[in-house]
């Protein structure tokens, strides 16, 4: 990937997570060199970064990366360095032993450990230097998830001349299980900081509202989207994330894709029914309450082993964490169990792949899957459902989908389950194995029609212009 020194000044615009949209690699003999890693916030922000000749600052991905910012095709790469020890009490302590867990209903217990805390703080409060140096005078800086929620402030109190925004990629939860935090009130200031507050549904902005009354200084404001704080106005607000549904809608349209869908058909000893997981590898995600109702329903023969086979994908997560060790033990032994009741000799009733795929084949299983299974616990929105509907422009394939996925409230007509109801999960599961082609195309229809229309782009532009960002001038396709 190109790499130069040259072109960096002040950006107009600075987006800031706790990733780069490239990852730096160390090489076996000691080299270092950038990967890209393609994801849908990257690819929805880049087009208005690089048209703005704006800055992206973020973590490399390594410890200890003391990494030059540079210029890449327009836009600018701002490093920040992280030590091994930040990254296991700021990253895999605070963000992901503290809040991933919190934020996700306390499906696993969080730890609240002092030391990861004041990680946290110093962590965010070196993000917050680095974008100082960064932004230009009055520019706009959008602020990306859990892992930054006192950059906010932290950035306010450096550069009163910013216009802030941040959004939450994951729940913002109940208020009773939020105020559990020690340093609630702390984190709560911190959002504050920003001019707008984004969430993924209006309950999560709502929560926010109530705790920002209750545990700061704020005070309602006149709308019920915003609040008034330390003389300010703060804007609240939901925006559910999507895809780029048009771009996975061509892709899975492609021959080669189709082909490609043919084939793992016949790879599988073309079964009258493929059940289709795809996720991170993380406990939020319910893989534990699919398995365990498609066990259950082959142990009832109400599903044909014979007839039916079901894949698991799941991207390796977080593998230094406690949580995902244990779980990922469970899962396998789980898959272990299923199989040695149900398989035969080279026909497995269950395939498990610990695995991160290629776009193209991701598209080619989701066009091969006549039931996709989207069972967390609990969920800020939930992509992979969404990528399943643009991938089926043949209208065919149901989708079974949580009500605790932020998607549920815009997914209406997919089969919505209770992830916790074992029974309600088994009976979503049969019934969209059995469902007729044209009760599937009905619903297809209607979920294509609002993953069509609402993209990753139109996501963007709407948070962007709620927090005021002026069009790009010199460009047409803004
Ligand atoms: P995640 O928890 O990572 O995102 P999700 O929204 O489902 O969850 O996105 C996962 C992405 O990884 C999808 O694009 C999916 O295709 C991809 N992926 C999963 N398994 C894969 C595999 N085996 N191979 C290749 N790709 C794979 C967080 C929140 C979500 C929220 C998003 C965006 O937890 O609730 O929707 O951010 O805000």
């Amino acid at each position: 990937m190109a790499d130069s020194g040259t072109d960096l000044s002040s950006a107009e615009f600075v987006v800031v997570a706790n990733r780069l949209p490239v990852d730096l690699e160390r090489l076996p003999d000691g080299a270092e060199r950038w990967k890209r890693s393609p994801g849908g916030l990257v690819t929805a922000l880049e087009p208005m970064l690089r048209s703005r000749e704006g800055a992206w600052v973020g973590w490399p991905g390594l410890p200890d990366a003391e990494a030059e910012p540079f210029v890449e095709d327009g836009l600018q790469l701002h490093p920040v360095s992280l030590s091994a020890k930040d990254v296991e009490d700021y990253y895999e302590g605070f963000s992901n032993g503290t809040l991933w867990p919190l934020y996700h209903d306390v499906v696993a217990p969080p730890a609240f450990h002092r030391h990861w805390w004041q990680a946290y703080v110093r962590v965010n409060q070196r993000f917050a230097e680095a974008t100082a140096e960064v932004a230009a005078k009055g520019a706009t800086v959008w602020i990306q998830d859990y892992q930054l929620q006192l950059l906010p402030a932290a950035l306010r109190e450096l550069r009163p001349d910013l216009r802030i925004g941040f959004f939450l990629h994951i729940p913002f939860p109940p208020t009773e299980l939020f105020m559990q935090l020690p340093w609630r009130t702390r984190i709560v200031e911190g959002l504050l900081g920003a001019d707008l507050v984004g969430f993924h549904t209006a309950g999560g902005a709502r929560n926010f509202r109530w705790l920002a009354t209750r545990l700061t200084g704020a005070s309602p404001g006149d709308g019920r989207n915003d609040v008034v704080y330390d003389g300010r106005k703060v804007k609240l607000g939901a925006f559910p994330i999507s895809i780029d549904s048009a771009r996975l809608d061509e892709l899975s349209r492609s021959p080669e894709v189709q082909e490609r869908a043919k084939q793992i058909r016949t790879d599988l000893g073309d079964p009258e029914r493929v059940i289709l997981g795809v996720d991170r590898l993380d406990y939020t995600k319910g893989i534990d309450v699919r398995l365990r109702a498609f066990e259950e329903l082959l142990a009832e023969d109400r599903v044909d082993a014979e007839r039916t086979v079901m894949i698991q994908l799941a991207t390796p997560s977080r593998e230094r964490v406690e949580h995902y060790q244990k779980m990922r033990n469970d899962i396998e032994q789980a898959v272990g169990r299923i199989n040695g009741t149900y398989a035969r000799v080279g026909h497995p009733v269950l395939h498990y792949l610990h695995q991160s795929l290629p776009r193209d084949e991701l598209a080619a299983f989701f066009a091969a899957a006549d039931v996709m299974l989207v069972t967390p616990l609990r969920d800020g929105m939930n992509l992979v459902a969404k990528e399943y509907v643009a991938s089926r422009s043949d209208l065919g394939g149901v989708l079974v989908l949580s009500e605790f996925a932020g998607a549920a409230i815009e997914l209406k007509e997919a089969v919505l389950v209770n992830p916790h109801d074992t029974d309600g999960v088994k009976n979503a599961l049969h019934a969209a194995l059995t469902m007729r082609p044209e009760e599937t195309r009905r619903r297809m229809r209607a979920l294509r029609k609002q993953v069509l229309a609402n993209d990753v782009d139109r996501w963007a532009r709407s948070f962007l212009d709620e927090l005021g960002l002026p069009p790009a001038e010199e460009t047409q396709d803004e």
